[in-house]
């Protein structure tokens, strides 16, 4: 895929790269339709909090061998989607060369967490941690609606900063900022200047609504897999 030249990352900290822009609008329209695709076959559904069994103001699908998933048991990565028990479809092709092209590390992504938004979601601070793969980055791909993303230091309580996430953007989490907290704080309304001439939303998406897909690497490459 090849960075233009305009393309200009953004170290925001040491490891925490955003690259404004990174997929055009055609790259965009592709990665929606295969995208809407795959969750005809793997709906999204709405996961709940572990312990208390609230529910997320997002709803979650995954690509790949294996996805994420959170119920009251807790957090895990399995194979299968959890209403249906059929294994997830396939990581789309763009956000595999979205991952050989920017995440630097020698072996594929294993899952692709899907999660979207309408305008009123939200994602708490966390940090993600569920991978044996500690030394892989974990990368994001955004589409559709703008998105206010917090983030912060591997403690809570480190001070935050925000960034605007839009849609074709990609950001690397790795390295030293490989386990910072990190969430979105609110889905951002269209801007009124593109109001008229906004493309149009991918068709899995509610209205003024975001997708955010993020790859990662969950087992240790030459460890058994433990699917
Ligand atoms: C989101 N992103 O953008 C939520 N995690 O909707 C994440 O939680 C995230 O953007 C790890 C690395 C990059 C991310
Ligand atoms: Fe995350």
């Amino acid at each position: 895929m090849g960075l233009p030249a305009e393309l200009r990352p953004v170290e925001l900290l040491p490891g925490l790269i955003h690259y404004p822009g990174y997929l055009d609008g055609p790259a965009r329209c592709r990665l929606a339709a295969d995208l809407a695709a795959r969750l005809a076959d793997a709906p999204p559904y709405r996961p709940r909090m572990p312990r208390t069994g609230r529910p997320f103001s997002v709803t979650m699908s995954n690509c790949g061998a294996l996805g994420w998933v959170s119920d009251r048991s807790g957090y895990r990565y399995q194979a299968h989607h959890p209403e249906t028990g059929k294994p997830w479809p396939a990581i789309p092709d763009l956000a595999l060369r979205a991952w050989d092209d920017l995440s630097g590390y020698p072996a594929l992504p294993e899952a692709c967490l899907v999660n979207l938004y309408d305008a009123d979601a939200r994602m708490g601070l966390h940090q993600d941690r569920d991978e044996a793969a500690l030394d892989a980055p974990v990368l994001s791909l955004s589409l559709g609606a703008s998105a206010l993303f917090r983030y912060g230091g591997p403690n809570r309580s480190n001070p935050t900063r925000s960034v605007r996430l839009h849609a074709g953007d990609a950001l690397i989490m790795g390295g030293a900022a490989r386990l910072i907290h990190h969430g979105i704080d609110r889905i951002l309304p269209p801007a009124p200047d593109l109001l008229d001439s906004a493309e149009p939303g991918p068709g899995f998406l509610p209205q003024d609504g975001r997708c955010n897909l993020t790859l990662r690497r969950v087992t240790r490459p030459g460890d058994a897999p433990t699917a």
